[in-house]
């Protein structure tokens, strides 16, 4: 049996989420067109006859000085540090940019293998693939250079087949049957808040997080009680996650809804969801601390 942890890298939206949740076969870290999406180091398992490969999704790694950024490129850099393989994700349907150089020169300090991977081959054209080619021939040591597409399950096989290859000999680290060890109170956040920053377009989703204060299981009735908060930084952004006539947070929770039930099958779900606004919280270091407390 062989056994690999995986850290997965790249900027923001390149399909790091979406390529381990097409990987383990379910969501397992959410996703949004939006950058920043993922904010905290997810795993997620995959175990085949080959053995198990644990990967670590990480936030995008965006070159800015708030506080909020900082605390991100930290998760990714201590991800990278306890990996026995990495894979760097490249979306090279954006131009390959300063933020490429800092993660190929954080990567050149790395001793574990890299496995390079030229992502959104569905819409990729040859002279970017050529320049992405390029690119990583001048800056990065891969063990091995690849294209997929995450979003339509196309040359996944084949990035397993490698990272495998890599991996070495050894006992498996989860049951065969986990694809995560999130909590659970922060995977219904994070399904709160993907539903919710889907809606939202421009800052917003920058500006939200959710809190789960409540989880109450009645196992005689077999019913499960959630109440959580949708937090944002002013008063005026509530309205709009409220929408016209509570249009939106109808939509954010029928949707969410939809799949915390799938988390609790058999029981009967009471999702309570309130908005309320915290200024300035993303430089306050107690929310930051339990937002970003390590899973
Ligand atoms: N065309 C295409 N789009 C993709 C592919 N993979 C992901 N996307 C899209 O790219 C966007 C970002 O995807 P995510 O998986 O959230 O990206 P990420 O790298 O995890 O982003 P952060 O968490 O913000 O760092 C979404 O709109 C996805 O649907 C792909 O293979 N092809
Ligand atoms: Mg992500």
């Amino acid at each position: 049996m062989k056994c690999a942890t995986v850290s997965v890298i790249g900027r923001p939206s390149v399909g790091k989420s979406t390529l381990i949740n097409t990987i383990c076969e379910m969501k397992v870290s959410i996703t949004a067109p939006t950058p920043q999406t993922t904010r905290n180091a997810i795993r997620g398992i995959y175990t085949d006859q080959r053995g198990q490969l644990i990967f670590t999704d990480t936030p995008g790694y965006h070159l800015s000085d708030k506080t909020i950024n900082k605390r991100m490129q930290d998760i990714t850099i201590s991800a990278l540090s306890d990996s026995d393989i990495i894979l760097y994700i490249i979306d090279a349907t954006r131009a390959l940019k300063e933020e490429e150089e800092a993660i190929s020169s954080i990567l050149s300090k790395v001793k574990v293998p890299i496995v390079s991977l030229l992502n959104k081959s569905d819409v990729l054209t040859d002279d970017q693939k050529k320049d992405a080619k390029f690119f990583l021939e001048q800056n990065v040591k891969s063990a091995e250079v690849l294209e997929c597409s995450g979003l339509n399950d196309e040359g996944v096989d084949e990035v397993l087949i490698a990272l495998f290859k890599l991996a070495k000999e050894g006992e498996l680290l989860y049951s065969e049957n986990a694809y995560t060890d999130q909590p659970l109170e922060f995977r219904i956040s994070e399904i709160i808040r993907e539903k919710t920053i889907n809606l939202l377009t421009d800052e917003l989703p920058h500006v939200i997080y959710v809190e789960v204060a409540d989880i109450e299981y009645n196992e005689e009735e077999q019913s499960v009680w959630v109440r959580a908060f949708i937090i944002t930084e002013r008063d005026g952004q509530k309205g709009i996650i409220v929408g016209k006539g509570g249009e939106n947070i109808k939509r954010i929770r029928k949707e969410a809804f939809k799949e915390i039930k799938k988390i609790f099958p058999g029981s009967t779900l009471q999702l309570d969801l309130r908005v309320k606004a915290q200024a300035k919280w993303r430089n306050n270091q107690i929310v930051l601390d339990k937002i970003f407390r390590t899973l």
